[in-house]
């Protein structure tokens, strides 16, 4: 189905089947207290309202049968895809592999390392798990997208100006049209959400296009 939608900072045209939703890291580590986020110093709660909008835009991305990955930011429990940088980011006792009340901190199969439940894959949808902030980056996305013949990336999830727009700007240097869904996704620093938005659509949408929600699921209606 071909959809046109009203996007900053121009319209937006995509076709549903050769388009992918990427919903970024919508993982208790990042959403919910004792993850990885609030051990770094984060309000956790700051990522709250995007949970209702994300599912809407999950619902609508199943209804028009369009493909779906979620991506989870998580390390191997021998820390060895975990750069000796990485691992000292953070206080002592709080670092990735730490024991937290959620599992050891930022690792995969942990509890803390899964999805909230609002935002739980179905059957037949993608989970990626990756190391580092952008999706492309140690992944199989680009062969995985390029199977499909897709070529526009539809983004969501948390945090705005990390794993969302490192994403976003590894998949607008590979080339694919990527739009980002403005109610969606989240930021600890509401001012970062915001300039980031900005950041993407500047310029005559140097990284992308930016949408509401309303605008997105209300197409082709
Ligand atoms: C961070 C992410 N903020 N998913 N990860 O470390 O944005």
């Amino acid at each position: 189905m071909e959809l046109g939608i009203d996007a900053q900072p121009a319209p937006f045209s995509f076709e549903t089947t050769r388009s992918a939703l990427i919903m970024i890291d919508m993982q208790r580590d990042f959403l919910l207290p004792g993850g990885f986020g609030e051990a770094l110093g984060n309000d956790v709660s700051q990522l709250a309202g995007c949970i209702a909008p994300a599912r809407q835009l999950l619902d609508w991305a199943r209804s028009v049968r369009m493909s779906i990955v979620h991506t989870k930011e998580a390390h191997a429990p021998d820390l060895s895809d975990c750069p000796p940088a990485k691992l000292q980011r953070g206080a002592p006792g709080k670092r990735i592999g730490d024991a937290g009340p959620m599992g050891r901190i930022l690792i995969d199969g942990e509890t803390g390392s899964d999805f909230v439940p609002e935002l739980a894959p179905l059957a037949g949808e993608r989970v990626l798990r990756k190391p580092g902030k952008g999706a492309f980056y140690a992944t199989d996305l680009g062969e995985w997208l390029a199977r499909r013949n897709v070529d526009t990336l539809i983004f969501a999830g948390v945090t705005t100006e990390v794993c969302v727009q490192t994403t976003m700007r590894e998949a607008n240097d590979r080339g694919y049209n990527c739009l980002l869904v403005e109610e969606a996704t989240a930021s600890y620093f509401p001012h970062f959400k915001q300039t980031t938005l900005d950041m993407v659509r500047a310029q005559g949408g140097i990284v992308g296009w930016t949408a509401s929600l309303a605008a997105l699921t209300g197409a082709g209606e």
